[in-house]
């Protein structure tokens, strides 16, 4: 027990520390949008909880999901007794080698395989953030990147702290709970979203969602991303996709790698953010690759050398485990045929929900409005059209967590709670929750 003299000298040195510290005068920051909702969650007690923030995948019952080939890799590497030297700064050779198969495709005509500039990353969210930082540096033409609006919380931070000016392009219709058709067509065809911003500078920086667009759950149909390369083109933009659902939209990774490959195909050069945090479930472990599509192996030679530039400061070089265990998939048919499998189950169980979700809503609680657009959305989020309000409401009174935009992680929904989230929306819906 301490003495009350002691006691007072504590609160006292407490007091004069809190006036005099270096860092009284930082303002306490907002939760993350994203992640906070994990926080809020967890704080809370009621078993009846549930959280549909992150976009994180989990299995029928609730519970996170370690894929079958994920643990088989794993058994693979124990036996194999690796050592934990330090990675080169680019990261594992091979597994750049295959992940940026897996985007570009086995056959990646016209692409030159030994012109892609690669390099593993913090899972996607590092490869987006050496992408800015490599294009704020190196791409002589802009420093302004476009945005679909909505789209994931994180870009702007990433892209703002990478050094690049972020301004936003039309994507999604409020009304229609679709793409925004009003700016598809105004003046000129189908993709003119893009450069909906008269003012748009030629050669300006542009992100696609490359599948599974976050948080609409609404891409574009393959005509449309056929317009979109020729507005692209037109208007000299450069094409930077971020792929961190390759999988998750259609249950096919060569389906969802579409918009890429098509881009290749006509003759744009890109870059490309991939993650392996949801499509393999790695999501602590942050395997992910950045690439940019060069024009010989001489000239990926000078741009991976820049890289490592950028990389060396940052992080010195990436984490060895996540990166060897999607390697090892990735170059072991056995286990790759398994991975494909279980990709598409986990796809295919979020489209189930999605039917489900659906048909209580509109049919068995009669929802008052048009929740079609649960059933058309793609991917891992739907994006519900629930307003801040409701959301939280849901949160206050139904312990229901998401983000206060309306997305739900569709993977956080299974038999045992849909039936009870489905009332608690509704009736936050009706009014009388
Ligand atoms: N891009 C998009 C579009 C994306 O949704 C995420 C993650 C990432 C990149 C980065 O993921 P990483 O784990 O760095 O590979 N999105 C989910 C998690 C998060 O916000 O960090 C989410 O939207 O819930």
């Amino acid at each position: 027990m301490i003495s009350v003299t002691r006691a007072r000298t504590v609160a006292s040195v407490r007091t004069a520390l809190r006036t005099v510290s270096t860092w009284s005068n930082v303002p306490a920051g907002p939760p993350d949008p994203i992640l906070g909702v994990t926080e809020a969650f967890k704080a809370d007690k009621d078993p009846r909880k549930i959280n549909l923030g992150v976009g994180a995948y989990r299995d029928g019952d609730g519970k996170p999901y370690v894929l079958n080939s994920v643990k088989k890799a794993e058994d693979f590497l124990r036996a194999s007794n690796p050592d934990k030297e330090y990675l080169p700064i680019t990261g594992l050779p091979e597994f750049t080698k295959n992940a940026t198969k897996l985007a570009y495709g086995a056959d990646s005509t016209p692409l030159n395989a030994n012109a892609i500039a690669a390099t593993q990353s913090i899972s996607g969210t590092g490869a987006l953030r050496i992408g800015g930082a490599f294009l704020a540096r190196f791409y002589p033409h802009s420093k302004v990147i476009y945005l679909p609006v909505p789209s994931w919380g994180n870009h702007t931070p990433i892209f703002r702290d990478s050094g690049l000016e972020v301004r936003g392009y039309r994507y999604f219709d409020k009304k229609t709970v679709g793409l925004d058709f009003e700016a598809f067509f105004r003046g000129r065809g189908i993709a003119y979203y893009i450069v909906v911003d008269q003012n748009a500078p030629e050669r300006s920086i542009v992100l696609l969602h490359a599948c599974a667009h976050n948080p609409t759950g609404v891409d574009p149909t393959p005509a449309q991303w056929k317009e979109i390369s020729n507005i692209v083109k037109e208007k000299k933009l450069f094409p930077f996709f971020d792929m961190a659902y390759q999988g998750f939209a259609s249950g096919s990774t060569d389906r969802d790698a579409l918009a890429v490959r098509l881009f290749v195909s006509e003759g744009h050069q890109v870059a490309l953010s991939q993650s392996f945090a949801k499509n393999m479930g790695l999501y602590g472990e942050r395997a992910g690759a950045f690439s940019l599509t060069t024009a010989d192996a001489e000239e990926k030679a000078r741009v991976e050398s820049q890289l490592k530039i950028v990389i060396r400061p940052m992080y010195s070089n990436p984490p060895l485990h996540g990166a060897r265990i999607a390697n090892t998939i990735l170059s072991r048919p056995e286990l790759y045929g398994e991975w494909e499998a279980e990709v598409k189950g986990m796809a295919d169980r979020i489209i189930s929900m999605r039917e489900r979700l659906y048909n209580e809503l509109a049919n068995t609680h009669k929802t008052p409005g048009e929740w079609g657009h649960i059933k058309s959305q793609i991917g891992m989020f739907s994006f519900t059209g629930l307003t801040a309000a409701q959301t939280k409401a849901l949160a206050e009174r139904a312990y229901i967590y998401m983000t206060a935009d309306g997305r739900i992680s569709m993977a956080g929904l299974n038999g045992k709670n849909i039936d009870y989230f489905a009332e608690s929306v509704s009736r936050a819906v009706k009014g009388t929750l």
